[in-house]
């Protein structure tokens, strides 16, 4: 779970660089969390209906890769579990033995699939962990027997920086054995339009979802932001290849967050940075499998090509 201290400290961070920025970890609580399960629904918002359409069509095929030894599933992020619950009615097709464990950041999404998972399948093994993703790893009390499974889906790891991605990549790695599973979503490179409209919906679920932000400092740290002097904005940067998102601040404004007994100052038309969504070529999918010690074991698209799941296996020499 996140501690208070260690949000204060991080929006004291974000806030006091030259680009403000906050981390975008801090999108989900609990509000958050319901907020984006509503992004998920957006017509817009191509990407959640995508990767469930693999999930559904090929999620046979990656059960099979699976098999029906002994597995421990380890979910990153696995908020209300839409996606997941695909692939474990797959699973239960091998029938595959395994246990599920959630991993997320928001305890009460935790909660809610634990319960929801059991009420569905009724005989699937549960462990939720409230956690961030490779902390949430090591809670995992290794068992001497079965194999992991990651899941990764998505496209959350798009919210890391290239740098970032094979640090974490490379860090993960690390933490597995050989033979290991990673299955990652990445979502693909395509028009430009389709990208920067699914993050301007037009009914305003992704501004209030980025205002939530603000309203959780407010809520948790004592903070004065008044989102009606912020607007949401999100461009495509094509040289980063990635959709940025800001809430720019459309005044000159100090804002307090008791907290942290500071004020922060705001320049008219100064912008917070609150999320990257880094875009992917299939070319840069597997040269980042091979930079970080995997090899690829399949690779699933949707009928239109939005989206890829990439399967790979743990090399270790
Ligand atoms: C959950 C990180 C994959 O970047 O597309 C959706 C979050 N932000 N709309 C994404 C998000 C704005 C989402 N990820």
């Amino acid at each position: 779970m996140t501690s208070p201290t260690a949000f204060a400290a991080d929006v004291l961070a974000g806030l006091s660089r030259e680009l403000k920025a906050l981390p975008c970890k801090y999108l989900y609580d609990e509000e958050g969390s319901r907020l984006f399960g509503d992004i998920m629904d957006l017509p817009e918002y191509y990407l959640t209906r995508s990767e469930v359409e693999i999930l559904r069509e090929k999620g046979g095929e990656i059960a099979e890769i699976i098999g029906p030894e002994q597995a421990n599933i380890i979910e990153f992020g696995a908020g209300d579990g839409r996606k997941t619950k695909v692939l474990i009615a797959h699973l239960l097709d091998v029938p595959a033995d395994f246990t599920y464990f959630p991993i997320d950041i928001c305890g009460n999404a935790v909660e809610k699939l634990a319960s929801g998972l059991e009420e569905e399948f009724g005989h699937v093994r549960v462990v939720g962990i409230v956690s961030e993703y490779l902390n949430g790893l090591e809670k995992i009390s290794r068992p001497d027997s079965g194999r992991n499974v990651v899941l990764f889906l998505g496209s959350s790891i798009g919210n890391f920086s290239p740098r970032e991605i094979v640090t974490f990549l490379s860090n993960l790695h690390q933490r597995l054995c050989d033979g290991d599973l990673l299955l990652t979503g990445f979502d693909l490179r395509k028009d430009i339009d389709v990208l920067v409209r699914a993050y301007n919906d037009r009914a305003g679920v992704t501004q209030e979802f980025n205002f939530n932000m603000l309203r959780r400092i407010n809520r948790e740290l004592g903070g004065t932001f008044d989102t009606r002097k912020f607007r949401y904005y999100s461009i495509w940067d094509a040289a980063e290849g990635a959709v940025r998102s800001f809430l720019v601040s459309l005044c000159a404004q100090r804002v307090d967050i008791e907290a942290l007994k500071m004020s922060f100052d705001f320049d008219a038309w100064e912008p917070i940075h609150t999320e990257s969504s880094y875009k992917f070529s299939e070319r840069q999918v597997f040269a980042l499998a091979e930079t970080t010690g995997f090899e690829s074991a399949g690779a699933f698209f949707d009928s239109r090509g939005y989206f890829m799941d990439s399967l790979w296996r743990v090399k270790k020499t």
